[in-house]
């Protein structure tokens, strides 16, 4: 019988391809040199470096799915997955800089927008010298972005944005901006509108206070009577199946960034209960302390090849988004319950910002939260195994 990798249960390595291995050692360098240095400081100020985006931008981890004539890497749906378990192996604000800028902006401006569009926009946003957001939460509309109110409204020449946003990851400092409004002109359809930085009528306030994800930059969108031209319009879709066209990627993304999350809780509880002793032993010589280590261990490794199945389909195009629900809803539920117990396991200092797994812990509430609640989640899959919706 072979030996047994307590780090790689069911030898993940060995399932992926030689260019997947390089892709994803090269982001682990990157969330290693670049990422980690400035990570305790970012989460203890609230600030994140739009300077950022320009480095993941060089470093290839921007629009990886994206083809390359529009500055992206070409890659596979798995590649982009790997990459994100690094980036938030360091911390899920920086994922989400990334996811936001890769399948909420991107994504959409490749898929539904105009070739003037892509060409516009494409490029900038891969190099990361453009930022871009998402904005389809409200304050009155979460969970239901049915619900939303922002409108545009028909002018002469093309539309007026009228409406705010709330929770829109980037959007203080971003330049581009993926709004979706109920159209009149297109019978009250949700449309995606393409907004930029230093429109008028158009603010982006930080929001300040956040106990979770302070590592990346949150803020509203103010759509003050926006005027845009026929041109900012995203002419190939419309409807919600535009915005959660977008969200089953950045799901999926997520799926696979909360098990890098989870791992770094992990492993440093692991190593933790190595060096500790209480009562005379190693912590990690105790039989609760072990348990605790092995449900770490058994969730991690069936989430992670729970992701890569759905990745390979993704590339195969046969994954539905019900699949994406499965991943998204499991994986953050569990790494949230890892993050908690990795907390406990560090005794006092697991409330230390030394050791990073209350940062970890309080990220993964709101990587819990955004891109359909863990609940929704359930909704959703509970309505494709009855037929019978029970949102409202
Ligand atoms: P429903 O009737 O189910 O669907 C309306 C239309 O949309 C289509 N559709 C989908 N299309 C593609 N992919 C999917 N996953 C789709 N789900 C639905 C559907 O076929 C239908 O199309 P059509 O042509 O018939 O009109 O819509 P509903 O209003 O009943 O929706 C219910 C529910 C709960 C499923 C949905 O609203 C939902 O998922 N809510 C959660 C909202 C959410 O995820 N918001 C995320 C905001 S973005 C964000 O959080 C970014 S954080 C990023 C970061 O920082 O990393
Ligand atoms: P609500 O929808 O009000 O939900 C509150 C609670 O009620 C939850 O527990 C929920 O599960 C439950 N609930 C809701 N409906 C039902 C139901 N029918 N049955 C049972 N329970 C229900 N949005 C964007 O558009 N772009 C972004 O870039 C973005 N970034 C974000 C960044 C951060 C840091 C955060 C915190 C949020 C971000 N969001 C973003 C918003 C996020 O997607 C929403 O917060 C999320 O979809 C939940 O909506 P809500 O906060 O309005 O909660």
């Amino acid at each position: 019988l072979a030996a047994f990798d307590w780090a790689d249960p069911f030898l993940l390595e060995d399932q992926l391809g030689e260019d997947e291995r390089l892709l994803r050692d090269g982001a682990a360098a990157f969330a290693g040199d670049v990422l980690a240095p400035l990570v305790r400081d970012a989460y203890a100020n609230e600030t994140a470096n739009p300077e950022i985006f320009a480095k993941m931008g060089a470093a290839g981890l921007l629009g990886i799915t994206i083809p390359e004539e529009y500055g992206g890497l070409g890659g596979s749906y798995v590649t982009y997955g790997l990459v994100a378990r690094e980036i938030e192996r360091i911390d899920s604000g920086y994922r989400s800089m990334m996811s936001v800028q890769s399948s909420l902006v991107m994504y959409p401006i490749h898929a539904y927008g105009s070739d003037a569009q892509r060409q516009k926009y494409l490029p900038g946003l891969a190099a990361g010298t453009l930022i871009g957001c998402f904005g389809l939460t409200e304050p009155d509309a979460g969970s239901d972005p049915a619900g939303m109110k922002t409108r545009a409204e028909k002018t002469t020449n093309g539309y007026r944005l009228v409406g705010s946003k709330m929770w829109i990851s980037n959007a203080p400092f971003a330049d581009v901006f993926v709004v979706w409004a109920k159209s009149e002109a297109h019978g009250g359809k949700i449309r995606g509108f393409i907004l930029e930085k230093g429109m008028a009528g158009l603010s982006a306030p930080k929001i300040t206070g956040k106990q979770s994800l302070r590592a990346s930059t949150t803020g509203e969108i103010v759509m003050d009577g926006v005027e845009v031209s026929e041109e900012a319009l995203l002419p190939g879709v419309q409807g919600l199946k535009g915005p959660f066209g977008c969200l089953n990627r950045a799901r999926y993304g997520i799926g696979w960034g909360v098990m890098g999350a989870a791992e770094a809780c992990w492993h440093a509880a692991r190593q933790y209960g190595m060096d500790r002793k209480q009562f005379g032993k190693p912590l990690a010589q105790t039989q609760l302390f072990q348990k605790k280590l092995a449900d770490m261990q058994t969730e991690i490794a069936l989430g992670l090849q729970g992701v890569l199945r759905v990745g390979r389909l993704m590339d195969q195009g046969r994954a539905a988004p019900e699949m994406i629900s499965i991943l998204k809803r499991n994986n953050c539920g569990k790494a949230l319950d890892i993050a908690r117990l990795a907390r406990d396991m560090h005794g006092g200092n697991g409330i230390s910002e030394d050791y990073g797994v209350i940062r970890h812990m309080m990220n993964l509430e709101t990587v819990n939260t955004y891109e359909g609640t863990h609940d929704v989640h359930a909704l959703i899959l509970g309505r494709a195994q009855t037929g019978l919706q029970a949102f409202f």
